[in-house]
């Protein structure tokens, strides 16, 4: 088998990817390791920057989300009993949408299907070769059978623990990283959202987020310690510690029921440089993974396969110059969206080992994003997404 791209791995960024190459007249084959309703199960991703919006659009997965999709024009944050807002729509003049990651991808794996373009499920040790020189190729095992794809680019889409970035030598590769002490417990409830819009709820117990899907449908988070399980969260005690955690008019107006999933999620911080080595380009949770305090990890997805599916058009055109480029470029808006969820996950989780003027710092931090309007600007100057 023969193609111009070979993408490994069909999450958000490998099928953004093969629909915007696929629209460039580019042939291009996707490659997954799990089944299609193991992709389409994990709960993910809730929030979308307005540029996100448009990218799906242009490939072609717009319409679902218009009509379903819930424009934000802002965020609350709360700080034991006070909550203030960072209007985005006043600060900045743009807005974010709730549109889950499930509907994305399942939506991109429709058009794939309806394009005709060929997508392998199932595929077993995915292999890359010859990524330094001029012929490369994939390998997988499927039905016990080796399958060999040749290619002339291959896009390592296959998220954090995917086989693309180990394929960079070591020599070459640099990593930086923060592991952070505490994860996410995260629950899917068929409840009414806490409010309009998320909250971020800073508290002496930790960390939670009040967050949404549908106005039928809400999505809630509590920092956990890392050694926790989702056995030790039976739904009472995490509806509890949630309303612990938010203001007591906002707990006392929630609506509790049964979760439908529940997960914990470690925080990490992290970036491999560069994201191009050779005929192989890695984009999305392949190449770095924020925490998900800014809700950022999708939205780099997006501009990554951007940057990429540019480079890639010019290079069917003949023109590899923007391949040169596509490190450097997405890894210039990558760090920016580094900081700014570094910085929110250390202004509103407890740390363990925090020392009472770290403590006291973040409250200063806390205290002065609620009184100075600059403060809040630079905040929802980030969290609506900065120009691709
Ligand atoms: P994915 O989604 O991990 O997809 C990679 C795909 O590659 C496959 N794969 C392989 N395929 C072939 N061969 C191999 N050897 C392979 N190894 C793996 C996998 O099966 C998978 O299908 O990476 P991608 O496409 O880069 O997308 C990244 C996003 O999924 C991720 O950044 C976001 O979900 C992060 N994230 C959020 N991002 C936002 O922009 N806004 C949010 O509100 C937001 N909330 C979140 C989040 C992530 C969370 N968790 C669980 C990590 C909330 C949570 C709780
Ligand atoms: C979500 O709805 O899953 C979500 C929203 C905002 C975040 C992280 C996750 O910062």
């Amino acid at each position: 088998m023969r193609t111009e791209v070979a993408i490994i791995g069909g999450g958000p960024a490998g099928l953004i990817l093969g629909q915007l190459l696929t629209r460039a007249g580019i042939d291009n084959v996707v490659i997954e390791k799990h089944t299609r309703e193991h992709v389409l199960g994990r709960i993910r991703a809730g929030i979308l920057e307005w540029e996100t919006v448009e990218l799906l659009k242009r490939a072609g997965v717009g319409e679902r989300m218009a009509r379903h999709g819930i424009p934000h024009d802002g965020i609350r944050i709360a700080h034991g009993d006070q909550i203030f807002r960072i209007d985005f729509a006043e600060l900045v003049h743009k807005r974010v949408m709730v549109w889950g990651q499930t509907e994305i991808t399942r939506d991109l794996y429709e058009a794939r299907d309806r394009e005709g373009m060929p997508t392998v499920h199932e595929a077993a040790d995915v292999t890359l070769h010859g990524i330094d020189g001029n012929a490369p190729f994939v390998t997988w095992r499927k039905d016990g059978r080796e399958h060999r794809l040749d290619c002339d680019w291959i896009a390592g889409c296959d998220g954090f623990h995917g086989v693309s970035r180990r394929t960079i030598p070591e020599s070459i590769r640099r990593e930086f990283q923060r592991a952070y002490p505490f994860g996410w417990l995260g629950i899917l409830s068929p409840t009414p959202p806490a409010a309009e819009e998320l909250i971020y709820a800073a508290s002496d117990r930790g960390f939670a987020l009040c967050s949404m899907r549908r106005p039928d449908l809400s999505r809630h988070y509590i920092q956990v310690p890392l050694a926790d399980s989702v056995d030790d969260w039976p739904d009472e005690l995490f509806w509890e510690e949630l309303k612990r955690r938010l203001p007591a008019e906002v707990a006392r107006d929630l609506v509790t029921g049964p979760s439908i999933e529940k997960s914990i999620a470690p925080l990490r911080s992290f970036v491999s440089e560069p994201m191009r080595h050779g005929r192989l380009c890695l984009a999305g949770d392949a190449a770095h993974i924020v925490p998900p305090t800014g809700a950022k990890g999708l939205n780099l997805a997006a501009s990554d396969v951007h940057y990429l599916a540019e480079a890639l058009i010019a290079a069917h055109h003949g023109r590899t110059d923007e391949i040169d480029r596509y490190s450097e470029r997405a890894l210039a808006r990558v760090w920016k969206a580094e900081r700014f969820s570094w910085w929110m996950t250390m202004l509103l989780h407890s740390f363990p080992d925090e020392t009472p003027f770290d403590r006291r710092i973040r409250e200063a931090d806390l205290d002065y994003l609620a009184a100075s309007r600059a403060a809040r600007t630079a905040l929802a100057e980030n969290y609506v997404g900065l120009p691709f």
